[in-house]
């Protein structure tokens, strides 16, 4: 093997090694999870690394997935997921994801994905608009990034 052959096959496999190995990571959408929270997602930080995909499970009815803070590269879904209906998302860029379920964002159902483990948009998160008890569970969350 010359080495511009060494060089393309490693290349290769580079390219080869990040879609194979790519995760699938599953959230619950819950009306209650094992530690008590009502209207919560299973996970409230989801670490992933790039190009991951998160599946929205419908485990509990009446939930969905609304972005509202993101890394300013990322392109996001236009509209929320629809309320009932699994969700999946392919996190392509580095940085911190904010997500509300609309019919409970007051009732403290946000949480967040950290792709990468890329902090730099944090001030972009803990300065987004959130209502209702959903405001120090978004303290809380960042606290402890
Ligand atoms: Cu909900």
């Amino acid at each position: 093997m010359n080495r511009f052959t060494l060089f393309f096959t490693l290349v290769t496999l580079f390219f080869i090694h990040n879609n194979v190995f790519a995760a699938t990571y599953d959230v619950e959408m819950l009306n209650k999870r094992d530690d008590g929270e009502k209207m919560v997602y299973s996970e409230d930080v989801l670490y992933v690394d790039l190009n991951d995909t998160v599946n929205w499970l419908t485990t509990s009815p009446g939930h969905n997935v609304e972005f509202i803070s993101a890394p300013e590269s990322a392109v996001l879904p236009k509209k929320p997921s629809k309320v009932n209906k699994e969700f999946s998302y392919t996190f392509d860029e580095p940085g911190i994801y904010l997500y509300q379920c609309s019919p409970h964002k007051s009732m403290g159902m946000i949480a967040l994905v950290v792709v990468d483990g890329d902090l730099s948009n944090i001030d972009d998160i803990a300065s987004t608009r959130v209502v209702g008890k959903s405001k120090k569970k978004l303290e809380a969350l960042i606290a402890g990034l």
